[in-house]
């Protein structure tokens, strides 16, 4: 998985970057973490690993990690290519969903771009940067679907579909609130890999004294909540410059520092959090002696597609799935114990995987 952190430029994009990255690269060493210095992966916090780790004496325990861009650049005109404009627009084609981070913080020694802290008025600046590069790429679609829909009644379906998103982005709107109306309009939209198709994530970034109410009393984030809303979007609050501060420090500290915030939990925890329930998405264990290690998978996903994130061969000769609770395990004591008392089961092609399954895939190829 693979978001994209959007926002005007001195909002705290990167300061949240770097606190991501830096609090992800001390647990997991990934080689493509350097590869590029805009790419960062951040680990899933996931309390479970640890403890499954220690029960297995497993060598390795590998969390799962989401991957993070930092996409800088996003002005007013980007979308003519402005500053390099378009070749950020690239970038966030290729994401999953958008971080989209948004200055609620008063600070006079931070310029604000356009003069003064109105974070709709910044949202607005960038989603119309995103809905004009859109509607760049319906035109080209509705240019070549043009030749073709005269002989061909797909064709003619989908330019009366292209016309109808047009017309929402010229209003101005998301693609992503708009209506889809049958498997075809859902399988298009999914081909035109639009921008403002992407699930959408709105950071308030507030001052430290705005943390903990969670920015009740911070008009500006009160607003953007209205709108993240309306939008079917998540929003969590972060200080970015605490949370630079929070990834500096080691597991008890942080659980220090955090208490004296008046905090249950970080910036990073709460993103993580709001990305998997914006997503749709969970985890699923595997352990033994040489790896714990935790996979991120779409809610829903039967038992051989969840074989298949492990490897393709698992998926491709899927046998049957070993499950157990990853609390009934530990409760167990044992595999052999939890297997006595029939919490071990053998589930089949058709079986939904569940948050906190451990799983023994049987496979043959
Ligand atoms: N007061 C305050 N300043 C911040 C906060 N987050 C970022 N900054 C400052 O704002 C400036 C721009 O931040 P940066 O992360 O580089 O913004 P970017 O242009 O969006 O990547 C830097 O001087 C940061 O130290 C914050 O939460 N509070
Ligand atoms: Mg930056």
């Amino acid at each position: 998985m693979k978001l994209g952190i959007v926002g005007l430029p001195n909002v705290g994009k990167s300061t949240l970057f770097n606190s991501l990255t830096k609090a992800g690269a001390e647990s997991a060493n990934y080689p493509f973490c350097t590869i590029d210095p805009n790419v960062g992966v951040v680990t899933v916090p996931d309390e479970r690993l640890k403890l499954l780790g220690d029960f297995y004496h497993s060598k390795k325990v590998t969390p799962a990690v989401i991957e993070f861009v930092d996409i800088a650049g996003l002005v007013k005109g980007a979308s003519k290519g402005e500053g390099l404009g378009n070749q950020f627009l690239a970038n966030i084609r290729e994401v999953d969903a958008i971080v989209h981070v948004v200055r609620c913080f008063e600070d006079s020694n931070v310029i604000h771009v356009d003069g003064s802290i109105d974070p709709l008025r910044d949202i607005e600046t960038i989603n119309l940067e995103l809905v004009f590069s859109d509607l760049e790429i319906l035109e080209r679609r509705i240019a070549k679907v043009t030749k073709t829909a005269r002989m061909d009644k797909e064709a003619a379906k989908e330019l009366d579909f292209l016309q109808k998103v047009k017309a929402h982005l010229e209003d101005g709107k998301m693609a992503i609130t708009m209506e889809l109306e049958n498997e075809d309009e859902e399988a298009w939209m999914t081909t035109y890999n639009l921008l403002t198709w992407k699930p959408v994530i709105y950071a308030a970034n507030v001052a430290e004294d705005d943390l903990a109410d969670d920015g009740a009393s911070n008009a500006h984030v009160q607003a953007v909540r209205k709108y993240a809303a309306e939008q079917n979007s998540e929003i969590f609050v972060i200080c970015a410059e605490i949370e630079e501060e929070i990834s500096e420090l080691d597991d008890d500290e942080k659980k220090m520092f955090l208490e004296d915030l008046g905090l249950k939990e970080s910036g990073l925890e709460k993103l993580v959090k709001a990305s998997y329930h914006l997503l749709g998405l969970m985890s699923f264990l595997t352990s033994g002696e040489d790896e714990t290690r935790a996979w991120t998978i779409k809610i829903g996903t039967k038992a051989p597609q969840a074989a298949g994130k492990i490897h393709t061969d698992f998926e491709r000769g899927f046998i049957k799935a070993e499950v157990v609770n990853y609390q009934d395990l530990l409760d167990c004591g044992s595999y052999a114990g939890a297997r006595e008392k029939g919490l071990v089961r053998m589930e089949g092609k058709e079986y939904i995987v569940q948050d906190g399954d451990v799983i023994l895939f049987r496979f043959n190829v």
